[in-house]
C-alpha cells in the first residue's frame, strides 16, 4: 500500500478519535482533556533545566509551543502508525497501545489524585482510532481485491481509490466539526461572566492613586502600577489552560495544625474586612534584567487575621497553599510579621483575573511567588517544613525563598542606539518589606554615581529611580546596584535562579551615536 495514502489513513483516524475523545472531555465537567492533561504532565515531569530554558527562549508563549509540540509530535506518530498498521497490523496496534497509554496514564493520574474514570474517554477515542484506520485501509487494499501487502495505487480502480480519499476527507471534517463543538461547549464560560457580574467589596482603607512622585520621568520607564491588560502582568503557573473556578461552589477550607478548623464560602470570605495594598510580585525564575515581576493593587483580607481565628498551633511552621490545579505553596509562620500577607480577591481595581488566581489567591509581600502566591486557591493548611514539601521543591528549588535584593534597567534597552547628549538611564529597584535607601549607576566600570530615587510608596513594592548620564559617542557599559534600607549593597556575584533566586547586577551595553 502507498506510504503516503497509509500515512494519511493514520492522520485522519487519529484526528477523528481524539477530537471525539476531546469533546466527551468536554461534555462533561468530571473529564479532563487527554491533550492538555499530556502537557501537564510534562510540565510536571520535564527537568528543572528544560523549563527554564523554555521560559528563556519563549518566555510566557512556553505553554503554546509546547501544546504545538505536543500536536506535531501526534501528527507523525499518527502517519507512522498508519504506515506501520498497513504493513503489520500487529504493529499498528502495539503504537496504537503506546498512544491509548500516553492520553491514559496523563488523565488518570492527576496532581490532585489519581482517578481511574478519567481513562474513558482515551479508552472510546483510541477505539475509534483502532477502527476507522482499520476501515480506510481495507477500502484501499481490498479495492482492488489484492492481499494487504500490495500497493494497491497500482490496482485500485479510481473509484477506489476516490472512496478512500473521501472516507479520510470525512474523517478530518468530523474531526474538524468536534473539535469546534468542544471549543464551543468550553468557550461557553460561565465563569468568566460571573467574575464580570461580581462588585467587589470596599476597602477600609482605600488607597489614593500612586502619586506622581513615585514614577521618573523618563519615556521607556516602566508604570509604577503593571497594567493587567494585554498579559501586561506576567503570568506563571504549571497549567496549559486557565483552571475555571465557579465561586458559587468554591470554598476555602483552613486544616492542619488549627485549633478550629474553618471552611469559608466566596461569600463568607467577601463577608469580612477588607484592605488595599500595593505590593510587587516576583517569580523565583526572573533572571537579572528580567519582566516576570510586577506591582498590583491587590484588595484582600489579612491572612494573619483569618489565621488567628483559626488559631495556628504554636507547633506549626509551614503555611501551605493548595490549589484546584494540585499545585501547592509554603512558607513560613514567621512571615506573619506584620507585613501586608493577603488573602487577596482583587486586582487593579478588578476581581482577581481568572489568569491570576480567580477567585482568591494568596499574595506574600517579600516571598517569591513559587513559595507563596497560590492562585485558584482551594485549602490553608498549617503544617511543618518536615512534614511537607511544596511542588517546586522536589524539583530542586529551596523550601524557602524571601525576595533578593535586585535592580533593573528599563531605559535605555540594551544595544540600543541613542544620539549623545542627556540620556535618561531609569529603572526599578526592590527590597519588598525592607524598602530601596539608594541606587547606583556606574558608566563603564567607572565610580558608583547615586541616581535619583523617586517616592517610595511602601516596602512592599519596588522603587523606580532616574540618572540623567551626559553621554559621549561610543560602546558603553551602563550597570546598576540598590542598596536597601537595613545598609546591605546588592552583590554582583552572578547566580542563576535555581535554586533560590538569581543575584547580579543587571549590565547593558548601548551605542551612543554623534548627535
Ligand atoms: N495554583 C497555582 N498557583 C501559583 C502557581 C501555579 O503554578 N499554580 N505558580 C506560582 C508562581 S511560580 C508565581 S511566580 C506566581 C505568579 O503569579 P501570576 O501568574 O499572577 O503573576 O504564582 C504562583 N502561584
Ligand atoms: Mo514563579
Amino acid at each position: 500500500m502507498s506510504k503516503k495514502l497509509a500515512a494519511l489513513a493514520g492522520v485522519a483516524s487519529a484526528a477523528l478519535g481524539l477530537a471525539l475523545a476531546e469533546f466527551i472531555a468536554s461534555l462533561f465537567s468530571f473529564f479532563s482533556s487527554p491533550f492538555l492533561a499530556v502537557g501537564d504532565r510534562i510540565i510536571d515531569n520535564v527537568p528543572t533545566f528544560v523549563k527554564n530554558l523554555a521560559i528563556s527562549l519563549f518566555g510566557m508563549n512556553d505553554k503554546v509551543v509546547l501544546l504545538l509540540s505536543i500536536a506535531s509530535g501526534l501528527i507523525v506518530f499518527a502517519a507512522l502508525t498508519g504506515i506501520a498498521h498497513s504493513r503489520n497490523p500487529m504493529l499498528g496496534r502495539a503504537l496504537l497501545a503506546l498512544f491509548a497509554s500516553a492520553g491514559v496514564l496523563s488523565t488518570v493520574f492527576q496532581r490532585t489524585g489519581p482517578d481511574p474514570t478519567e481513562a474513558l474517554p482515551t479508552l472510546i477515542g483510541t477505539s475509534i482510532v483502532g477502527v476507522v484506520l482499520a476501515r480506510l485501509e481495507y477500502t484501499l487494499a481490498n479495492a482492488s481485491g489484492t492481499p494487504a501487502t500490495t500497493d494497491p495505487m497500482m490496482t485500485a480502480r479510481p473509484s477506489d481509490r476516490r472512496r478512500f480519499l473521501a472516507a479520510s476527507g470525512l474523517a478530518i471534517a468530523g474531526a474538524g466539526a468536534l473539535a469546534a463543538g468542544s471549543r464551543f461547549i468550553t468557550g461557553q464560560n460561565s465563569v468568566a461572566a460571573a467574575r464580570s457580574a461580581l462588585s467587589l467589596p470596599t476597602p477600609t482603607n482605600t488607597l489614593a492613586p500612586i502619586p506622581g512622585a513615585a514614577s521618573v520621568d523618563a519615556a521607556g520607564a516602566v508604570p509604577f502600577l503593571t497594567p493587567i491588560r494585554n498579559n501586561g502582568f506576567y503570568r506563571i503557573d504549571i497549567n496549559t489552560t486557565i483552571p475555571q473556578v465557579p465561586v458559587d461552589t468554591w470554598t476555602l477550607k483552613i486544616s492542619g495544625m488549627v485549633e478550629r478548623p474553618l471552611t469559608l464560602t466566596y461569600q463568607d470570605l467577601l463577608d469580612r474586612e477588607f484592605v488595599e495594598a500595593d505590593i510587587t510580585l516576583t517569580c523565583v525564575s526572573n533572571t537579572v534584567g528580567g519582566e516576570l515581576m510586577g506591582t498590583a493593587r491587590w484588595l484582600g483580607t489579612r491572612l494573619d487575621d483569618l489565621l488567628d481565628e483559626a488559631g495556628i498551633d504554636p507547633a506549626a511552621t509551614q503555611i501551605v497553599g493548595r490549589s484546584v490545579d494540585g499545585y501547592t505553596c509554603g512558607f513560613p509562620v514567621s512571615a506573619l510579621d506584620g507585613r501586608t500577607a493577603l488573602l487577596a480577591v482583587g486586582m487593579n481595581g478588578e476581581p482577581l483575573p481568572q489568569r491570576h488566581g480567580f477567585p482568591a489567591r494568596l499574595i506574600v509581600p517579600g516571598l517569591y511567588g513559587y513559595v507563596s502566591a497560590t492562585k485558584w486557591l482551594a485549602e490553608i493548611e498549617l503544617t511543618t517544613f518536615e512534614a511537607f514539601d511544596q511542588y517546586w521543591v522536589p524539583r530542586g528549588y529551596a523550601a524557602e525563598a524571601p525576595i533578593k535584593l535586585q535592580s533593573r534597567i528599563d531605559t535605555p534597552k540594551g544595544l540600543q542606539r541613542v544620539p549623545a547628549g542627556t540620556v535618561p538611564i531609569a529603572g526599578v529597584a526592590w527590597a519588598q518589606t525592607i524598602g530601596i535607601d539608594a541606587v547606583e549607576v556606574s558608566i563603564d566600570e567607572g565610580p558608583w554615581q547615586q541616581a535619583e530615587i523617586a517616592e517610595q510608596v511602601t516596602i512592599e513594592t519596588w522603587r523606580q529611580w532616574l540618572y540623567n548620564w551626559n553621554a559621549t559617542p561610543g560602546r558603553h557599559e551602563i550597570e546598576v546596584r540598590a542598596i536597601d534600607q537595613k545598609g546591605a549593597i546588592q552583590t554582583p556575584d552572578r547566580s542563576e535562579p535555581l535554586p533560590d533566586g538569581a543575584t547580579g547586577h543587571h549590565t547593558i551595553v548601548v551605542i551612543i551615536e554623534e548627535s
